[in-house]
């Protein structure tokens, strides 16, 4: 592992087994470094998540980079709505800042399951299987889904109900993303289904005609579109499953999931809460009376 100092953050590159990841500074950190911290052991005991992250200062975070949920900005520095709710929620509790690895969603579990960060706070949608896999704290963002099409959507495609009945067309979506999971549970052959790596692959498989649309969350298709007008975001998708999601520990990390629930249903009660949603676009009221058994019901 090499480390980079620079004046304002400390940026650390992971060769990481299942996808490079590049740990990022969270803030503004004045000229500290990091070596993250292996399993929690410190010394001959065991440290427990929670107390590491108070005695170390930080809490590593998996995160993916895709705005607005996620977004490292040209200084390393770590933002989104999902990220930025995680350092506020945790700096009441005693952890001053968050260190983000950038991964594919498809890593995010297996990376926190290996140690390999902390936390996951990148808008990882809830769903059965992710649920079984580890502790979702309390929602924060409750999102929609939309197409990414041609300006125009020649093809006219709204929902998923056109895909079924449609064979002809190609949908494009994030390898292991949640959007894959609804073609599957929609039993969409996977001759219609184009996997893409990252979001700019999905955007190009539209505009290359790989692809008719390109599945994913309607507020990344709209900062996506920002660079490339050839592409039209769909209104949300009505047959498509609610989006929710919230930080997301290992099952075994009880105490730091409780200690932040509890942080976390305070801070939801401060404007800041508001307006670091409403900043990023979304609708702070859409989480109210939204739980996580709920969310957790979501099939796939
Ligand atoms: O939870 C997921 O897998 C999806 N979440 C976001 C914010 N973007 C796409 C990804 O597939």
């Amino acid at each position: 592992m090499n480390r980079i100092t620079t004046r304002r953050t400390t940026v650390l590159r992971t060769i990481g087994a299942t996808a490079a990841g590049l740990l990022l500074a969270g803030g503004l950190a004045a000229c500290s470094t990091v070596t993250p911290g292996g399993g929690g052991e410190s010394g001959s005991e065991t440290v427990n998540t929670l107390d590491r992250g108070m005695e170390q200062g930080y809490l590593r975070v998996g995160i993916a980079n895709e705005p607005p949920y996620t977004q490292v900005n040209a200084d390393g520095s770590v933002h989104g709505a999902a990220p930025d709710v995680l350092r506020a929620v945790l700096q009441t509790m005693g952890v001053e800042e968050i260190q983000g690895v950038v991964t594919p969603y498809e890593a995010m579990i297996p990376g926190l399951n290996a140690d390999r960060w902390d936390v996951i706070a990148a808008g990882l949608f809830m769903k059965q299987s992710r649920c079984e896999a580890v502790a979702y704290s309390e929602p924060v963002i409750v999102s929609t889904e939309s197409f990414g099409v041609p300006a125009g959507n020649p093809k006219d495609i709204t929902t998923i109900a056109d895909i079924s009945a449609n064979t002809e067309l190609k949908i494009a979506v994030l390898t292991g993303g949640f959007e894959e999971g609804i073609l599957k549970t929609a039993s969409i052959p996977e001759g219609q289904i184009v996997l893409v790596k990252d979001s700019r692959s999905g955007m190009e498989a539209v505009t290359a005609n790989r692809a008719d649309a390109f599945l994913l969350p309607t507020l990344s298709l709209n900062a996506l579109v920002e660079q490339d007008p050839s592409i039209e975001v769909t209104e949300p998708i009505e047959d498509a499953p609610r989006t929710g999601s919230g930080a997301a520990f290992r099952k075994e990390d009880t105490e730091l999931l409780e200690a932040y629930n509890t942080a976390l249903a305070e801070f939801k009660k401060t404007p800041e809460f508001a307006k670091i949603l409403t900043d990023w676009g979304f609708d702070p009221t859409v989480v109210e009376g939204v739980t996580t058994e709920e969310l957790c019901k979501t099939e796939g």
